[in-house]
């Protein structure tokens, strides 16, 4: 297996700062990735996308195999062209988006068959099909194996046969992947909330021989507690080298804490979905501007953010462009709060290099923690 180099620069306590050096640029960690399910990051242009900093951004196999289909993809010379996005790119595999959004899934030992949420047409995903789709139609720097993200919350059996299925896709995915010169695979860790589960999940997936390791079946409805313990429990098991990506999260005090643990990468929908529903994210916590209180008010969203979104547009504004349901709301909004995720990273990072993460993340409890539920 390809694996890209991994160069940890810093750490304080388990909390590591680094690169991830891949074909198509280098990728600072922890790093954030914003989530572009369709080929488009919902409501931004690629420019600000990377104007905000960000290094890596993700794709969903799912969305696009059901439209406009991958092979078209392919056809229209791949996703990155496609969505002019020349950096990194990440694929999920759509074993979550199938448990997720399909209707009418049907799982067994060789893969899924579910019904699409957009027409209710049949399609199939397996472990080789994954592959092929992320890999060579789509071309991902990084594809992820197919996986069952197990129900939450599920009985320790659930959670063992689930595990099992998923440890035996990825050791198809790696056969399916094969060796390729400037693409990865990372394999992904189940096992719900039980620590032996996740212990037997991390302790055959990384010698399975992935590029890197994700943590699957996180943010499903456990809670930031619980969700903290589990990485806790998985990560001794991990190898320090290797790059560590925690799923589908999560709020800006999730990724603190998950940093904190020793996680180098995550993803999540919340900066432009919170952007299209009038929630800002800012240094001191959430804002919604559709709130009564902001009608008049001339302060920025948080001028502590470089972008324009943050600085220059009034609370007033938001607030008016909300209740009159413009869409420039939604595209301000998703902008600001794409810039402030990856102001956080920066800031981790920094933090990290100069050895008071520790401080930050005390500051950042306190003014978040209505947010950790
Ligand atoms: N598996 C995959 N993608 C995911 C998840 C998972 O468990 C999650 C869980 N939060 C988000 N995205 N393949």
């Amino acid at each position: 297996m390809t694996t890209f180099p991994f160069e940890i620069k810093a750490r304080e306590g388990k909390a590591r700062t680094g690169v991830l050096k891949t074909p198509r640029g280098d990728i600072r960690t922890p790093a954030f990735m914003p989530v572009g399910t369709a080929g488009t990051v919902k409501a931004l242009y690629m420019d600000q996308v990377k104007g905000a900093g960000a290094d890596i951004i993700l794709g969903n196999t799912y969305h696009l195999m059901l439209r406009p289909g991958a092979e078209r993809v392919s056809r229209l010379g791949g996703l990155h062209k496609f969505a002019h996005w020349d950096g990194p790119m990440l694929t999920d595999s759509g074993g979550f988006q199938v448990w997720s959004l399909a209707q009418l899934r049907k799982m067994d030992a060789d893969g899924v068959t579910f019904q699409s949420h957009i027409d209710g047409s049949t399609h199939r995903l397996d472990p080789a099909r994954s592959i092929e789709i992320q890999a060579d139609l789509l071309g991902a720097d990084i594809s992820m194996q197919l996986d069952e993200c197990t129900d939450y919350p599920c009985t320790h059996e659930q959670a063992e046969e689930s595990l099992e299925l998923s440890l035996r896709w990825g050791e198809r995915s790696l056969d399916a992947f094969g060796e390729r010169d400037a693409q990865t695979l990372f394999g992904i860790i189940q096992g719900s909330n039980f620590a032996d589960l996740r212990e037997r999940s991390a302790k055959g997936v990384v010698s399975q021989g992935f590029g890197g390791i994700a943590l699957g079946g996180l943010a499903v409805g456990e809670g930031h507690a619980q969700m903290c313990e589990t990485i806790d429990m998985t990560v001794p098991h991990l190898p320090d080298g290797m790059p560590r990506y925690v799923m589908g999260v999560g709020k800006p005090i999730d990724l603190v804490e998950s940093v904190a643990r020793g996680i180098d990468m995550f993803d999540c929908v919340l900066p432009t979905r919170s952007g299209r529903h009038g929630q800002a994210w800012t240094w001191a916590g959430p804002v919604n501007v559709k709130n009564a209180k902001f009608a008049e008010d001339l302060s920025p969203l948080d001028d502590a953010v470089d972008c324009p979104a943050s600085r220059d547009y009034p609370r007033a504004y938001y607030h008016h462009l909300f209740r009159a349901g413009e869409y420039l709301g939604p595209m301000l909004l998703s902008w600001h709060n794409t810039a402030f995720f990856q102001a956080l990273m920066q800031e981790i990072r920094t933090s990290i290099a100069e050895g008071r993460f520790e401080t930050l993340r005390a500051r950042l409890s306190d003014a978040w923690a209505s947010t950790k539920s």
